[in-house]
């Protein structure tokens, strides 16, 4: 499908319409891509953040990008793995489902997710994969926005991940 696109690299420089935060429930900011974000688009964000009231496991809350390339930061908060069998898997859709739903009523035309939950998270890579690419087919095959996706991989089993599975 030529609507998804794979790269390697920082989510922070892509100039998309919207780009989606691995967050946490406070959406007050944290490590990994979270910090990535919040660096790169200043301190206006964590301001914007604060009004929001933190956000659920499975949910997304968008706010502008100040700084960042993008418009939009869509803020989704992944499930913490615990093994695998505390709805995790359920979670992670969620978060795709509803970053996906954000941007369709932003009217976003390109989209780029980094690889939620796979950090400091501990959700296992190619499971975490297979759920996003799963997710976004869906989506995409129902609905004309966004146009683009792009998934982001920071490491090479990442984005390895990713290859096998938009090949097959
Ligand atoms: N661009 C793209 N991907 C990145 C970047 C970047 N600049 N930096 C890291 N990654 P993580 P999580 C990758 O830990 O597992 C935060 O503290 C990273 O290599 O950022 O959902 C939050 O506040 C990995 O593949 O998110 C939460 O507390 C992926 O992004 C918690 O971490 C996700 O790793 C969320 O943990």
């Amino acid at each position: 499908m030529d609507r998804i696109t794979l790269v390697r690299g920082d989510i922070t420089t892509l100039q998309v319409d919207a780009i989606v935060n691995a967050a946490n429930s406070s959406l007050l900011g944290g490590g990994g891509v979270d910090g990535a974000i919040h660096v790169a688009a200043g301190p206006d964000l964590l301001k914007e953040c604060r009004l929001l009231g933190g956000c659920e496991p499975g949910e997304a809350k968008v706010t502008s990008g100040y700084r960042l390339p993008a418009r939009w930061v869509i803020h989704a908060v992944g499930p913490i793995w615990r093994g695998g069998r505390a709805g995790e898997e359920e979670t992670l859709r969620d978060c795709y489902r509803h970053a996906l739903m954000r941007a369709v009523e932003l009217r976003a035309a390109s989209i780029a997710f980094p690889s939620i939950s796979t950090g400091l998270y501990g959700y296992p890579v190619e499971r975490a994969a297979r759920v996003a690419v799963q997710e976004v087919r869906r989506h995409l095959a129902e609905s004309p926005l966004p146009e683009q996706v792009t998934f982001v991989a920071f490491d090479d089993e990442t984005y390895e991940a990713y290859r096998g599975l938009l090949e097959a």
